[in-house]
C-alpha cells in the first residue's frame, strides 16, 4: 500500500523519530511511504541512509493530478492534514468516485494512563474543510494488548537479556558500568554525578548531544570541589540504529520523552526515563501510570519521582540487578503482544 504520513515538529525529536521509525518499518514490509514534514533537517543524522521506498516531501509541497491518493493516511500526533493536500484529495476523490477516500488514523502520544485502552479505535467525525464528513480514527499505542502496541522491527533481536542490536559489536571491560545520558534539564543531575555507583574511574557516561549536553556542562560546573571526578563520553548525533546500539551497550540509560524511552525498553537495561514535562502538570500522572505498568520496584520509582523533579528528597542509590530484572519483565510482557505497526495494518485492512 502507499501512505502519506504527516508529522510537525513541535520541538526536540521524538515526533520525527518516531514517524521515521514507523515509515521505515512500513517500508521494510514493502509498503510506500510518502513523509510530510514541516523541518526534516534531523533526519540527515537520524536517518542518513534513507530507505529507498520512502519519500520525505516537504510540509507545502503540493501535488499534482496525476499523483495517486494512498490508502492510508497518518496524522502524526494530531497534527491535522496540510490544506493543499486535504483540496487535492478532496478534487481527486471527486473526480473519481469510484475510488474510497483512504483510512484516516490519528496516530497519538504514548501513555500507560487508563484513557488509552477507552479511547484507543474510537471515530472522530470531521467537521470542516474539504473532506467534512469523513471519519478519522484514533491509534493510540500503548503497553497493553488493548492498545495499539509498541513499534518493534522485525530486525531486533531478543533473548533473555533482552534486545542487543549491536550489543556484540564493542565488547567492553566488564568492570567498567557504562551510563547513557539523554535528557532534558533534570535538577538532580548534578546528585546523580556523584552518586558512588556512576562517578570515579569504573563509571564511564555517555552523554548524548543537545539539551542534556548542556545541562551535564551546567552540573559538573556546580559539581563540589572534592567530588569524585566523572568520567566522560560526548557523542555526536548520530542515527537512530547507533543510538540503539548505544543504549543496548549500556549499563544504564537515562533517557526521555516518547521514542528512547522505546528504545530503553527494547535494549532491556536498567534504565529512568525523564517525561515530556507539561505545563498543566499533566506529566505526573502519566509518570505514575508508566511505573505502575512497569512494576517498578521502590528504589526505581523513588528515583524517576526526584530524576522528574515531582519530589525534594535526594535521589536514592542505583540498585541496577533489580532495576534490569524489572525492564526485562517487562519486555517480556512486551513481547508476548503485537507490535504497532503489524496492528495498524490489521486495523487498516478493517476498514479499508
Ligand atoms: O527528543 P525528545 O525529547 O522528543 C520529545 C518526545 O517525543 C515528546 O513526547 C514530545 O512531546 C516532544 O518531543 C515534542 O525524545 P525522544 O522521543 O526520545 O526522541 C528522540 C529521538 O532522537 C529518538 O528517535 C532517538 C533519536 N536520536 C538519534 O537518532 N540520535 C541521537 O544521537 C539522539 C540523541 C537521539
Amino acid at each position: 500500500m502507499l501512505w502519506d504520513i504527516f508529522c510537525r515538529v513541535i520541538d526536540n525529536h521524538g515526533d520525527l523519530g518516531v514517524c521515521w521509525r514507523l515509515s521505515a518499518d512500513l517500508a521494510s514490509r514493502g509498503h510506500q511511504v510518502r513523509l510530510w514534514v514541516d523541518q526534516a533537517d534531523a533526519l540527515a543524522w537520524m536517518a542518513p541512509q534513507g530507505h529507498s521506498q520512502v519519500w520525505v516531501r516537504p510540509w507545502h509541497d503540493s501535488l499534482d493530478a496525476k499523483q495517486p491518493m494512498s490508502q492510508v493516511w497518518v496524522e502524526g500526533f494530531g497534527c491535522e492534514l496540510p490544506e493543499h493536500f486535504t483540496q487535492w484529495a478532496a478534487l481527486k476523490h471527486a473526480r473519481s468516485m469510484s475510488q474510497h477516500l483512504p483510512v484516516w488514523l490519528n496516530l497519538e502520544y504514548l501513555s500507560a494512563e487508563p484513557y488509552v485502552e477507552r479511547c484507543h479505535k474510537l471515530p472522530s467525525p470531521v467537521m470542516s474543510g474539504p473532506l467534512k464528513g469523513q471519519t478519522k480514527w484514533f491509534f493510540y499505542p500503548g503497553f497493553t494488548p488493548q492498545t495499539g502496541g509498541l513499534i518493534r522491527e522485525a530486525h531486533l533481536q531478543f533473548d533473555s537479556l533482552g534486545a542487543s542490536p549491536g550489543a556484540a559489536s564493542k565488547p567492553l571491560p566488564p568492570q567498567v558500568c557504562q551510563t547513557t545520558l539523554f535528557c532534558y534539564e533534570p535538577a538532580a543531575l548534578s546528585q546523580a554525578l556523584q552518586l558512588a555507583s556512576l562517578s570515579g574511574p569504573m563509571h564511564r557516561w555517555h552523554i548524548a548531544h543537545g539539551r542534556g549536553a548542556a545541562a551535564f556542562d551546567q552540573a559538573l560546573i556546580s559539581l563540589p570541589p572534592l567530588a569524585p571526578q566523572v568520567q566522560f563520553e560526548k557523542i555526536p548525533p548520530i542515527s537512530q540504529a547507533e543510538f540503539d546500539a548505544l543504549l543496548a551497550q549500556s549499563d544504564l540509560n537515562f533517557v526521555r520523552g516518547e521514542d528512547s524511552l522505546v528504545r530503553a525498553l527494547w535494549a532491556g537495561k536498567a534504565f529512568v526515563w525523564q517525561i515530556y514535562p507539561q505545563e498543566d502538570g499533566a506529566h505526573g500522572p502519566k509518570l505514575e501510570a508508566f511505573l505502575e505498568w512497569l512494576e517498578a520496584p521502590d528504589s526505581l520509582r523513588q528515583f524517576h519521582r526526584v530524576w522528574n523533579g515531582l519530589t525534594p528528597e535526594p535521589l536514592p542509590e542505583i540498585d541496577l540487578p533489580s532495576w534490569q530484572m524489572c525492564v526485562q519483565k517487562a519486555q517480556q510482557r512486551l513481547l508476548q503482544q503485537h507490535d504497532l505497526v503489524s496492528q495498524l495494518l490489521q486495523f487498516v485492512s478493517e476498514k479499508g
